[in-house]
């Protein structure tokens, strides 16, 4: 049910701004309510709808001002994620962020954008639980499921570039972090988020 309702809101098949509603759902898939209600639930949680007090929720349409802003505060909570590791992380961390990596890696070459997602997940959340701080690493994981969704809509829409194809930063992080280098690290970081971020604009005024 989520996934249907995701993939829908993903290709358009759902209109931005357009409401949920449980009860067309319920008519259109003959499925019941409760799941369909989890299931908008979910999508809120994760930033592809909005839930509105006494108005219901609403699949989100965001302007380019406030996709910017999402991209913006993902940078400024990744430099402090850099701030707290840089010279924190064991060489076993070092392993397990090439494990992920090289998942994200073998799922740009399969094409899936959905594991790629959740191996770029993976690595950057990673580094936020290392800082020891819950707060940091609960408004990362926000952002990061909120730049998704954006990521998602622009890569299904983008025919001239690879928004998914910045794996190779992550090794540029891996090494920074090898060399307890901050400022490789949050230039890296900078980089890497800010791509994102551009894509974004430049494929917006081609529109
Ligand atoms: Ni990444």
């Amino acid at each position: 049910m989520y996934r249907h309702l995701r993939e829908q809101i993903v290709t358009k098949e759902i209109s931005p701004g357009s409401q949920l509603v449980e009860k067309s759902i319920e008519a259109e898939l003959s499925v019941s309510r409760t799941p369909i209600r989890q299931a908008i639930r979910r999508l809120c949680d994760e930033g592809f709808a909005k839930l509105y007090a006494h108005r219901g929720a609403f699949v989100m349409n965001p302007s380019e001002t406030e996709v910017l802003q999402a991209f913006e505060m993902w940078k400024y909570l990744e430099m402090k994620v850099a701030e707290l590791v840089y010279n924190q992380v064991t060489y076993s961390d070092l392993q397990q962020l090439n494990k992920w990596i090289s998942e994200g890696e073998q799922a740009w070459e399969a094409g899936d954008v959905e594991r790629y997602l959740e191996a770029d997940k993976e690595f950057h959340l990673f580094l936020a639980w290392k800082t020891g701080n819950e707060l940091l690493h609960e408004f990362l994981e926000r952002i990061i499921n909120q730049v998704h969704v954006y990521v998602r809509m622009l890569e299904r829409h983008s025919k001239t570039i690879p928004v998914i194809g910045r794996v190779k930063d992550h090794y540029s992080v891996v090494d920074a972090l090898e060399e307890q280098d901050l400022s490789l690290l949050q230039t890296t970081l900078d980089e890497h988020t800010r791509y994102h971020a551009t894509a974004w604009s430049w494929e917006r005024s081609r529109q």
